[in-house]
């Protein structure tokens, strides 16, 4: 029996296969769960209702596979992909596991990591193209330092845009309708990262060659890390036209990056998320990157992976009726939500139109606006409540 809340594959719903596939081995324990294969992990993941899958290269091929074996690797994939009409919207590169990039991969001091780290991104490029991927994520984990003074910040950003440029004059070259998503995070495993929010990703995006090639994979976790806001954050992606991808998953404000089923962190800005995302017109894959609890063995691995979908559908279900709701609607009005979308200058109001103005300034009641009651709370509370299905 299929309902509002059963997951299809118009609701964009992908996984990275490193998610379900997390053996939970973490800095203090040994893996609790043995190594998945990736096609069980594509026909699994359809059966619930995916749409698709993302991948590292070292996903599906493992490192240093030889070109017999990688052939074997990706026809196998391929194949299950054909199978269960799976999509893969988005792949990346994995350039932080190999002790090499312990330093760094774009950055690191190490000149032949960095030219070995371009040319194991091109060859997945050629592989993610080849699968219809229209989306390349840059997740520079081990871009960074734990040293200050071990680093050149000035020349790692220099080699870093070198990098990114290098790599979308490639996809330019090769014709390929691919665009790169740069992800921020503030630290983990480097003791702080390179580009680690929204608000450093976008200024550099600015200064790259191929800027319109290039936007963002925010990641929900990430900027709450920081004590961000991840709605002002994607809002502002939005805002610039760079969302072009998303992490979804869960975090419990400044830890290490607990990478949580979506929602099971702080649910009130996940609620308030899927009403932006819903409302956005952002018509990208609701991709949820996050790790399965430690705790759980295989069974409660494919329960997470339910419970994302299961839970950003329940929330856009309570989003929707918050919208319709009238109460929410008045309350809405009443705390001038609406009216911020009307432009400070009137039309064809010039500044000295403005500087003419005494009720703008001269004969303008501050205390009367400062005594105004914005209702905030009132929408706080509908949200709340439903949240809660009070409503
Ligand atoms: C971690 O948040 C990173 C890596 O898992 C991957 O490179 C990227 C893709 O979404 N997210
Ligand atoms: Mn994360
Ligand atoms: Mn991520």
């Amino acid at each position: 029996m299929t309902d509002a809340l059963t997951p299809r594959p118009e609701d964009k719903f992908t996984f990275g296969l490193w998610t379900v596939g997390w053996q939970a081995r973490d800095p203090f324990g040994d893996a609790t769960r043995p190594a998945l294969d990736p096609v069980e992990s594509v026909h699994r993941l359809a059966e619930l209702g995916a749409h698709g899958v993302t991948f590292h290269d070292d996903d599906v091929v493992p490192f240093g596979s030889d070109a017999d074996v990688r052939a074997k690797h990706l026809a196998r994939f391929r194949a299950a992909l054909h199978e269960t009409g799976l999509v893969v919207p988005m792949v990346t590169t994995n350039l932080f596991t190999h002790p090499m990039f312990k330093e760094g991969a774009f950055t690191a001091n190490d000149r032949s990591v960095r030219r070995f780290a371009i040319r194991k991104v091109i060859r997945n490029l050629d592989v993610a193209a080849e699968l219809g991927a229209r989306t390349y994520v840059f997740w520079g984990g081990r871009e960074g330092s734990e040293v200050d003074l071990a680093k050149d910040h000035g020349a790692a950003l220099d080699r870093y845009r070198e990098a990114i440029d290098l790599l979308a004059s490639y996809v330019v070259e090769q014709g390929y309708d691919l665009r790169f998503a740069l992800e921020p995070k503030p630290n983990e495993p480097r003791g702080d990262i390179y580009l680690p929010t929204v608000g450093h990703a976008l200024a550099f995006i600015d200064t790259l060659e191929h800027a319109h090639l290039v936007g963002l994979n925010p990641e929900v976790g990430h900027e709450q890390m920081s004590n961000l806001n991840v709605v002002h954050a994607i809002a502002q992606a939005l805002w610039h036209g760079k969302l072009f991808h998303i992490d979804l998953n869960g975090q419990h404000g400044p830890k290490f990056d607990q990478d949580l089923v979506f929602g099971h962190g702080d649910l009130l800005s996940a609620f308030a998320l899927v009403d932006l995302l819903e409302s956005s017109g952002y018509d990208g894959p609701r991709h949820f990157d996050y790790k399965p609890l430690r705790t759980e063995a295989i069974d409660g691995v494919w329960a997470s992976a339910a419970s994302n979908m299961r839970t950003y559908l329940l929330l856009k279900e309570r989003a929707a009726a918050f919208r319709a709701d009238p109460e929410v609607q008045e309350a809405m009005a009443a705390a001038g939500v609406p009216d911020l979308a009307t432009a400070t200058l009137g039309p064809g109001e010039t500044l000295a139109d403005l500087l003419a103005d005494r009720s703008a300034f001269e004969a303008f009641d501050a205390d009367a606006a400062g005594d105004r009651s914005h209702g905030a709370v009132r929408l706080d509370q509908l949200a709340i409540e439903h949240l809660l299905g009070a409503r």
